[in-house]
């Protein structure tokens, strides 16, 4: 149970399931010291953390390809800015909500602190529903959704980027219209292209950055890095760009995964055929079933990816999408580390689960933090209006992840308690945690 002193009211846990159980993982670890910890505690640290500092919900109105007015609602999270300007995705959804963003934008705060780089943590989106859209239907809607939110928007104020549904065509569109209404190309929105802006490699940085850490952790648990099987989750620009760097490594990945099902291939994807699929996701946002359909592969209607035979599990889809009996499964299938790409798609109880079998576990707030420290190269870039070389970016980014790597270790207290298992769970939130309250502490209220 958490520590009483970090409260989690019944009535979030039933109204903001999503939210609470992000607050319960970092209240798990956090617990016994925050109790010891007399300075956070007269702070009133905890309250003043899981409350946001300022959240903003607004109406979008766009037209539809009738010219029809269509309605939904849009959302921005500003959960913490002590270390930053608030930094964090856009995600578009049906199932977006206030429990879904609150818990995002938490973990974002963690994970930003973790990079070493300036940013506070925030998240937004909208529950507009993206799939067997137009174009000229997203541009409408994005167009919107900026002109309900870019007065809350600045490069040292509030810096979105992409997370779901939100990618480089979707940041053009948000790009652009805020641009016209703030007459000015500043560094506020992430993840644009490198032609107008963006960074090198911010596309691909979440994915590439999930596998250096994970080659990280391979390497510090002595663990063979060639050949070894992956089993991945999603198709979105998470997952394919994990893929990819996967095969740049010598693995061998044997599936991805859109909520329709399971693309199988127990005898590894093949680099052509990943380009294929990044060419029919990116370009075509076409759905895996159809691709595998064409291709005469296997596909594995309504299933998830984690009965299938792998040493490695990178979950990169979404929240909750590895349940307790997944873990079960990826057990019985040999896996032996997980690393979360997408932002707690791991259940709690799969977590323990893992854990008290030996699987080595990395969460998402290490593990895919490259994607946001990259967004925060971008603005670097943009701060100094200039371009860094693709080379200089992915350098940057290995250190990062490295980095990231090292302090997880270093407050991990398995060496303490005189386990050999690092415990990611608890170093990434131990270390992310002192230097969010430091900040906090030393601004005052
Ligand atoms: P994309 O929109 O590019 O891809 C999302 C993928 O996840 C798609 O394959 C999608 O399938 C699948 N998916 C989404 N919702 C569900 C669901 N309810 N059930 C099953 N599958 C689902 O998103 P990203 O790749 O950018 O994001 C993936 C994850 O990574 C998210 O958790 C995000 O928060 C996290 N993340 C993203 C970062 C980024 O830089 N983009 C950075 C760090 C974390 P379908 O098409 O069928 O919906
Ligand atoms: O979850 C995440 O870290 C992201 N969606 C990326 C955030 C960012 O600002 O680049």
């Amino acid at each position: 149970m958490p520590d009483t002193l970090l409260s989690i009211p019944d009535s979030l846990a039933i109204q903001e399931p999503e939210c609470a159980q992000a607050l319960r993982e970092m209240a798990l670890t956090i617990g016994a010291e925050y109790r010891d910890n007399q300075a956070w505690q007269q702070a009133n640290l905890w309250q003043r953390l899981t409350e946001s500092e300022r959240i903003v919900q607004f109406r979008v109105v766009w037209a539809d390809r009738d010219g029809r007015p269509q309605v939904n609602r849009g959302y921005r999270v500003q959960m913490n800015g002590a270390l930053g300007p608030y930094k964090g995705g856009l995600r578009f959804h049906p199932t977006v909500n206030l429990s879904i963003l609150k818990f995002l934008a938490f973990e974002q705060v963690f994970k930003n602190a973790l990079t070493g780089l300036p940013l506070g943590g925030g998240k937004g989106g909208a529950d507009f529903d993206p799939k067997g859209k137009t174009d000229v239907e997203i541009m409408n809607f994005c167009r919107a959704f900026i002109d309900g939110l870019w007065r809350e928007l600045g490069p040292w104020r509030d810096v979105p980027a992409g997370d779901i549904g939100v990618g480089e065509r979707e940041i053009g569109f948000l790009f652009g219209r805020y641009r016209e209404i703030a007459g000015q190309h500043d560094g506020t929105i992430t993840g644009k292209a490198h032609g107008y802006g963006g960074s090198w490699l911010r596309p691909q940085a979440t994915g590439y950055g999930l596998v250096f850490f994970l080659t990280a952790m391979l390497r510090h648990a002595a663990m063979e890095i060639h050949n070894q099987r992956v089993a991945i989750s999603g198709s979105g620009q998470v997952a394919l760009y994990a893929a990819e760097q996967c095969l740049k490594q010598g693995m061998q990945v044997v599936s991805l995964s859109d909520s329709d099902g399971t693309l199988s291939m127990p005898n590894g994807l093949a680099d052509g055929l990943l380009q294929e699929i990044m060419e029919c996701k990116f370009r075509r946002h076409g759905r895996l079933r159809d691709f595998a359909e064409q291709k005469n592969l296997t596909f594995l209607t309504g299933k998830r990816p984690w009965g299938l035979k792998a040493d490695i599990a990178l979950p990169c889809a979404t929240q909750n999408e590895l349940s307790s009996s997944d873990a079960d499964a990826l057990l019985a299938a040999g896996v032996r580390v997980v690393a979360e790409g997408a932002n707690m798609p791991c259940e709690a109880e799969a977590i323990r689960k893992l854990h008290t079998a030996g699987v080595l576990f990395a969460p998402g707030k290490a593990a895919n933090a490259g994607g946001v420290a990259t967004s925060g190269f971008e603005m670097a870039q943009n701060a100094e209006h200039l371009f860094w070389s693709p080379g200089d970016v992915e350098r940057r980014l290995r250190e990062t992840m490295d980095a990231i790597h090292a302090t997880c270790v270093d407050y991990s207290r398995h060496a303490e308690r005189a386990e050999k298992q690092v415990s990611y769970v608890e170093g990434a939130n131990r270390a992310a945690f002192h230097k969010v309250a430091a900040a906090v502490l030393a601004q005052g209220y």
